[in-house]
């Protein structure tokens, strides 16, 4: 997503982030089904249309991709080159994903809930699907959505059509797209994108922590003009108010600051209204450079939970989760 989208309370779909490990499937919504299976009392297998027969909901989330802010990091992690753009708030409708499990009768015994996509590929050497699991407790959340639409219209293929799993406030390989089974498991899943993708690891030979929720994140629509070539940014002199959004997994976003001076100094940004909990909050400040010459603008954001961004991020072997402070350099001119 290209900053200056940040603007929009709702991202357009063409210009929300996309992220996708293998090939886009090509699926028929007429023969897809989704089938619940595993530690159930009742299999059941549905149509999009049953699906959409059910309660539906419709949540406004922005979903971030663990690995954004990954190019930052030196050494740099060898995947996908995020520089700060892998995120987007859109709004998803769908069925809750609780009721559907309640009717299954998901047995008390299931120690995890596996979602699996039907896109495959080789990742670290084995063949698979992209599949991700959930505690019961997390998979059984209000919020959880098996969402069929975005910003109002059916799933684009490259989101997930016809069905993906959206799980609010989760790192994005949380949302299983291309959905076409949930398993209850008697064991913790143990594939590929759970045991060895998404962890926090110093090294390979490391067990390392799991990746969940988003850690809080500020980020600012870049003022001013780009040099077409080298992207280096100019901003004239005299008032101008910077503006962007902030979010956070962990808890609602309490405070947002803004720094002229490359994070010497910090003043606190004007917050818009709290968003319903799952979408990024707006935020603006006031500046007015006088004195020609470079200066570099930071934001630093601060969740209800206490939790704020660092002035830099610890290194990680899969270079995820860095949510150190945006900055932004500029000139300003006179001219
Ligand atoms: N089936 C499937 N689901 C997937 C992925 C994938 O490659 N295959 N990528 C995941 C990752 S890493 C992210 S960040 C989000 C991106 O969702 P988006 O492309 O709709 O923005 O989808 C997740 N769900
Ligand atoms: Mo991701």
């Amino acid at each position: 997503m290209p900053l200056e989208a940040l603007s929009h309370d709702v991202t357009p779909v063409g210009l929300h982030y996309l992220l996708v490990h293998y090939d886009i499937p090509l699926i028929d919504e007429k023969e897809w089904r989704l089938s619940v299976g595993g530690l159930v009392d009742r299999e059941v297998s549905l149509k999009l249309a049953e699906l959409r027969d059910r309660p539906a909901v419709t949540l406004t989330v922005t979903m971030e991709c663990a690995g954004n802010g990954r190019a930052a990091l030196s050494p740099r992690p060898i995947s996908q080159p995020w520089l700060l753009e892998a995120v987007g708030t859109a709004e998803w409708t769908g069925t809750p994903l609780r009721g559907l499990l309640e009717e299954a009768g998901l047995k008390p015994e299931a120690v995890e809930i596996l979602f699996s996509g039907r896109d495959r590929g080789v990742e670290g050497g084995e063949a698979q699907q992209f599949e991700r699991s959930l505690p019961p407790e997390e998979a059984l959340g209000d919020e959880v959505l098996l969402a069929y639409e975005m910003n109002g219209s059916p799933l684009p293929p490259q989101h997930g059509f016809p069905l993906r799993l959206v799980v609010p406030g989760w790192y994005g390989m949380t949302n299983v797209k291309w959905l076409e089974r949930i398993t209850a498991l008697e064991r913790p899943f143990s594939g590929y994108q759970q045991a060895q993708g998404y962890r926090l690891r110093q090294d390979p030979g490391e067990e390392g922590e799991p990746l969940t929720r988003m850690l809080p994140r500020s980020l600012m629509v870049p003022p001013g003009i780009p040099d077409f070539g080298t992207r280096e940014r100019t901003v004239r002199a005299g008032p101008c108010t910077v503006r962007g959004r902030a979010w956070s997994g962990l808890g609602a976003i309490e405070r947002v600051e803004f720094s002229a001076d490359g994070g010497a100094a910090w003043a606190d940004a004007r917050l818009g209204p709290p968003s319903d909990g799952w979408a990024w909050r707006s935020w603006e400040c006031e500046w007015e450079p006088h004195e020609p010459g470079p200066v570099e603008l930071c934001c630093r954001a601060t969740d209800a939970a206490g939790n704020t961004q660092p002035l830099e991020a610890p290194w990680n072997l899969g270079g995820y989760a860095n949510n150190a402070v945006q900055r932004v350099p500029v000139t300003v001119t006179s001219e």
